[in-house]
């Protein structure tokens, strides 16, 4: 790799890690950004794909490594608009056991939920280039 590859690689890891606004604030440029969530390399970003980056995310987000978020560790998962109701969207997915915290199954429920009806705006089960641009347009209010 010449360096700037490494430096690539490097900006797209910090910002997998501090999720996916992150993409837009390092510069990352769309393509790329949705080249690396296209974790199946299929071309398309679908659901699955974006549920995987919601893995990462989740991991990264919980730091007491129980394999829960408390509200707290979820909020932190969330950006822009999104936000404003996470709390709403807490309450509203944790439906399992109604501990104080989200299971991998309840959080990717919620992340699935919001890639159906607010990100994949043409319900044709992908993140196109333009709904990307769109959700990150969001983010920066
Ligand atoms: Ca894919
Ligand atoms: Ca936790
Ligand atoms: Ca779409």
């Amino acid at each position: 790799m010449n360096r700037s590859t490494v430096m690539a690689a490097v900006a797209l890891s910090a910002a997998l890690s501090a999720g996916s606004v992150a993409f837009a604030q390092m510069g990352v440029a769309p393509e790329v950004a949705l080249r690396f969530l296209d974790a199946d390399k299929d071309g398309k970003v679908s659901l699955n794909d974006w549920l995987n980056f919601q893995v990462t995310k989740m991991a990264e987000a919980d730091l007491d490594q129980n394999g829960e978020l408390t509200y707290k560790e979820f909020k932190e998962t969330v950006q822009g608009r999104a936000r404003d109701n996470a709390e709403q969207s807490f309450n509203a997915f944790n439906r399992e056991g109604r501990q104080r915290s989200l299971n991998q199954r309840e959080f990717l429920g919620y992340n699935a939920y919001v890639f159906n009806n607010f990100l994949d705006t043409t319900k044709d089960g992908a993140l196109s280039l333009e709904e990307y641009t769109k959700m990150m347009g969001g983010l920066r209010k």
